[in-house]
């Protein structure tokens, strides 16, 4: 901002003024929203089924597991007995469109975080059998653990199975609303196609349970946020030659993405999109 841009001193009118702004455009993304918005919002979790076609879903998992295995021969279980989180490769498969930019997907996540959302995370969870459950989380911290209050929605994890998911290979369990649930309440569970993808408000009480299958059951796993918020997270690694070649969405999906060699110099404003300029 430059010096003759700043601010003039903030009257109570002004506070008033964009507290009126602000309910403003919280309800007009309400009122636009779809029923999967209303239900991702509602619940903390909604399931789109079969949103990927079985041979891209095939492809990705072609791609995936010799990743895996190689990774797990090299590393142990970094998320409980026998389950791994791997990073993906922005490279083909992963980088397809489908993947990431699903128009119906893109909708609802939109409506749900407005339309200035980024893509902050690109990896995957699997569960080996044998593996042990996990103990319910929530992913990252709240906002502001001093305060009761339940803000909007403004970090989505994006679930999609590789492979059909039954009650015996470990199916995600979560439990409504954003409270920590009491100990007697049973979580629902994912059972359903490969290719199906789970929109889930990171607040969502959440947790793997075991795989008693015979074999593992790989999900991949992204984030979607709302600009301004940061995750500990290693982001998608892109070459700056991948991330000039993207179609539009996609580039304003990566921005924040870790791009070599980077698009502004170090001190600039991160957040500013390549169209903002
Ligand atoms: O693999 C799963 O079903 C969930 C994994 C998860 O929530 C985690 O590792 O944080």
């Amino acid at each position: 901002m430059l010096a003759g841009d700043l601010p003039h001193a903030v009257s109570s009118a002004d506070v008033a003024t964009r507290k009126v702004e602000v309910v403003t455009s919280d309800a007009s993304l309400e009122s636009n929203r779809s029923a999967e918005a209303e239900r991702l919002v509602a619940d903390g979790l909604v399931v789109l089924d079969e949103v990927l076609v079985a041979e891209f879903v095939a492809e990705l998992r072609g791609a995936f597991m010799p990743l895996l295995e190689e990774y797990v021969a090299t590393s142990g279980p970094n998320r409980g007995v026998r389950r791994n989180q791997m990073y993906l490769p922005f490279e083909p498969p992963f980088s397809d469109r489908r993947l990431w930019g699903n128009q119906a997907v893109l909708a609802v996540v939109e409506q749900v975080l407005g339309p200035d959302f980024e893509c902050i995370y690109y990896g995957s969870d699997t569960p080996y059998p044998g593996s042990a459950p996990q103990p319910i989380h929530q992913d990252g911290d709240a906002l502001f653990p001093e305060w009761s209050e339940r803000p909007p929605i403004y970090s989505l994890s994006v679930n999609i199975p590789l492979v059909d998911v039954d009650e015996t290979n470990g199916p995600l369990e979560w439990f409504e609303g954003t409270a920590r649930p009491a100990d007697d309440i049973d979580p629902n569970r994912f059972v359903g196609p490969a290719g199906s993808i789970l929109l889930r408000d990171t607040r969502t009480w959440h947790r793997g349970s075991e795989n008693r299958g015979d074999a593992p059951r790989p999900m991949l796993a992204l984030m979607y946020t709302r600009s301004w918020f940061h995750f500990p997270l290693q982001r998608p690694v892109l070459d700056r030659s991948v991330y000039e070649a993207l179609p539009d969405p996609g580039r304003r999906l990566f921005r924040a993405a870790d791009i070599t060699p980077p698009l502004r110099a170090a001190g600039d404003r991160r957040r500013l999109g390549p169209y903002d300029d």
